[in-house]
């Protein structure tokens, strides 16, 4: 297992590259390049910049997160062509300086999506939260305003202006799509870029959809066991891999997560794995993020560690989301103090459970 941390860039990331490795046990960083929008290309030399600095603070660089899909291909639009076409020229310039996986997702309008970003902790300690009878009262719109409001300033995955401020328009365009025109479009994408990604020794790694259920009435075709095996069956291909996140996936308590990361690392399919924990709270589709201790949350942690364990012990694993503590601000979501603690956390289950199966 190589642990790994989601780092933002010089530019945007608050936090140094030093403090990232000055956590034990950390080899590297899942970067990003967010100055561009879905559907633009990366230019080598920026992506050049990024894997020199992060080695220069001793640290590896093989992940990238959030190549974003433009939704023209999401849609099955004409201009779908030109955008794969950005696309595979992206892949190629990351194929060019060491990158091994490219996580994405293939979530119409919104990637990860909360209801309040700074929920306050009896601790004192604040989380991200999802109450899904807050959202049936809201307009996208308003949702997207709460959202960039709180942010404080930092442009969250998914949620860059660009794509939002043409968000009446995209979503216009969703009227009448179906579970099935998504994955015929999905297809469509997976064979336009998994050549060129076999060719620059890439794997891709989709991002199941979070939360894991439909949002305004779009469909979201990537949230249950079934989805990720007929996404795996689209392009039979060892670069058509998956990025398991168990706080996204977790977010259904009908998922096994565990089960999961067990049937997929058998078959070879799990390039990547975001681990995190989630409450579950009164009634459906209503949790907050905890911190990544079992029994913080509902998930089984050393579970999901201990199927990584047997099944891909390869694989990058980061810690997700964490909870705003000891004071820290920064961007919600991500910040050190509490990432740190479950990258710890993570590495010491992973340990004991190696140690108690080498002895039998
Ligand atoms: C991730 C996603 O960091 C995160 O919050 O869970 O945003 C993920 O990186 C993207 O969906 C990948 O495109
Ligand atoms: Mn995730």
């Amino acid at each position: 297992m190589k642990m790994t941390f989601r780092w933002f860039g010089k530019a945007s990331d608050p936090i140094p590259l030093q403090y990232v490795r000055q956590i034990p046990g950390m080899t590297g960083i899942m970067g990003v390049l967010d100055q561009y929008a879905a559907g633009e290309v990366w230019p080598e030399e920026e992506i050049k910049n990024l894997v020199d600095e992060v080695h220069g603070a001793g640290l590896e660089c093989e992940v990238i997160e959030s190549v974003n899909v433009h939704e023209d291909i999401k849609l099955g639009l004409p201009s779908r062509d030109e955008y794969i076409a950005n696309y595979c020229t992206t892949l190629e310039n990351l194929g060019k300086y060491g990158i091994k996986v490219v996580i994405y997702n293939f979530m119409p309008v919104f990637d990860w999506l909360r209801t309040e970003l700074y929920h306050q902790n009896e601790d004192g300690s604040t989380c991200m939260y999802y109450n899904h009878a807050d959202v049936e009262g809201m307009t996208p719109l308003e949702i997207v305003q709460r959202t960039a409001r709180d942010s404080g300033g930092f442009t969250l995955p998914g949620w860059e202006p660009e794509r939002l401020g043409k968000l009446a328009e995209v979503l216009d365009l969703y009227k009448g799509m179906t579970p099935e025109k998504l994955r015929a479009n999905y297809k469509y994408f997976l064979e336009g870029i998994i050549p060129t990604c076999e060719k620059a020794g890439i794997r891709m790694a989709v991002h199941p959809d979070d939360p894991a259920w439909d949002m305004f009435g779009i469909p979201r075709i990537c949230n249950t066991r079934d989805d990720l095996d007929a996404i795996v069956r689209m392009v039979d291909s060892d670069s058509n891999a998956l990025c398991i996140c168990s706080g996204s996936l977790g977010s259904k308590p009908s998922n096994d997560v565990p089960a999961i990361f067990r049937e997929f690392g058998e078959r070879g399919k799990i390039a990547a794995a975001h681990v995190r924990n989630v409450k579950y709270l009164e009634g459906e589709k209503h949790f907050q993020e905890s911190a990544h201790l079992s029994a913080a949350g509902s998930l089984d942690m050393e579970a999901i560690m201990e199927a990584i364990h047997d099944t891909c012990p390869d694989v990058y694993v980061r810690p997700d989301h964490g909870r705003m503590i000891w004071g820290e601000t920064g961007r919600p979501g991500y910040p050190l103090y509490d990432r740190a603690l479950g990258a710890v956390y993570l590495n010491g289950l992973y340990e004991a459970i190696s140690k108690i199966k080498e002895r039998g």
